[in-house]
């Protein structure tokens, strides 16, 4: 019997501070029908799908900060949008600014079955930019906002498969994939907000859609994996993101990837057999994988020479 799917990515455009909640659910509850009329079992949204991404400026004020975050589970915020699911029967995965009953801040991504139950809860592990103010154009303060994940890189059993959750910087790390590879997934599902402009490292601001891309081909391929990458585009509280959701094969191949930086439903037909070929083939991990000749070193250092 074969294994197939239709999954969707909700790219969405910007979500400006100014925009009410009730309008950016609109938006959402729009993609998931769009996701739903395709025959899509599953609609992944972007990281911090609902809010606009605040790391990007300095809040000082802890009220007006702990507005972007959601308790234990981002369904209070958008209740239509998983009310619309469920009647439409389809999952959801959301990424959302998680505060815990103890007050802990993660940056988080859920996964929510046809009949609005959580299945998987996932916490970003790879925080980028830092903890403090940067003379900079605009701000990256993941590490001020939020603590590194503490659930590793859990897997779920789902509708036949197995899937996995990352979010938007993770994308870049091997670990990430390998981590819920070897665990059996065989979609990852990601979301990202991703400035066109480094700023302190400018010269790759060309490469930015590349790197994108790059990151989660090389993923999809080195794992024999299916990736679901989802932006959250255009010009957000004056900081351009890049837009280029795509749906990666395991292969490498991008099969169907957004072309605008707005709210944007792209969607393709998986076949999740396509992953088992690989696994039993060329990335047969029992077979060909040599961890105990990898020399890892136990303390990492930065990596870089001079230091
Ligand atoms: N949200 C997030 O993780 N953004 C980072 C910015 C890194 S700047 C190269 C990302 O990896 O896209």
């Amino acid at each position: 019997m074969s294994r197939e799917l239709v999954v969707a990515a909700a790219q969405m455009g910007p979500v400006e501070r100014k925009e009410s909640v009730e309008s950016v659910a609109g938006r959402m509850v729009s993609l998931v029908e769009r996701a739903a009329s395709r025959g899509s079992q599953l609609v992944v949204f972007p990281e911090l799908a609902a809010v606009p991404f605040f790391p990007h400026w300095v809040i000082d004020d802890r009220q007006e900060l702990l507005a972007y975050y959601d308790l234990d589970e981002p369904v209070g915020r958008a209740p239509d949008v998983f009310r619309r699911a469920r009647e439409l029967g389809i999952a959801i995965v959301i990424g959302y600014a998680e505060r815990t009953e103890q007050n802990r801040l993660f940056n988080s991504n859920a996964l929510y079955d046809k009949s609005g139950e959580l299945i998987l809860k996932y916490r970003k592990v790879h925080l980028p930019g830092f903890g403090t103010p940067q003379e900079a154009e605009h701000q990256l303060l993941e590490k001020r906002y939020f603590e590194v994940g503490d659930l590793g890189f859990p897997v779920a059993e789902w509708s036949g498969t197995k899937v996995g959750l990352a979010i938007c910087n993770d994308r870049r790390w091997a670990e990430t994939y390998r981590a819920m590879a070897l665990q059996g997934a065989e979609i990852v599902c990601l979301g990202y907000n991703t400035p066109v402009h480094t700023p302190h490292l400018p010269e790759i601001d060309t490469l930015t859609n590349f790197h994108n891309h790059l990151a989660m081909q090389a993923g999809a391929y080195q794992n024999s994996m299916w990736v679901v990458g989802v932006a959250k585009a255009g010009v957000e509280e004056g900081v351009e993101q890049i837009g280029g959701s795509a749906i990666v094969a395991p292969s490498g191949e991008v099969v169907a990837q957004a072309t605008s930086q707005a709210d944007e439903l792209i969607s393709a037909e998986i076949d999740l057999d396509m992953v088992t070929r690989y696994r039993r083939d060329i990335f047969n991990f029992a077979h060909h994988r040599r961890p105990e000749h990898y020399g890892i070193i136990a303390q990492p250092s930065s990596g870089v020479v001079s230091e």
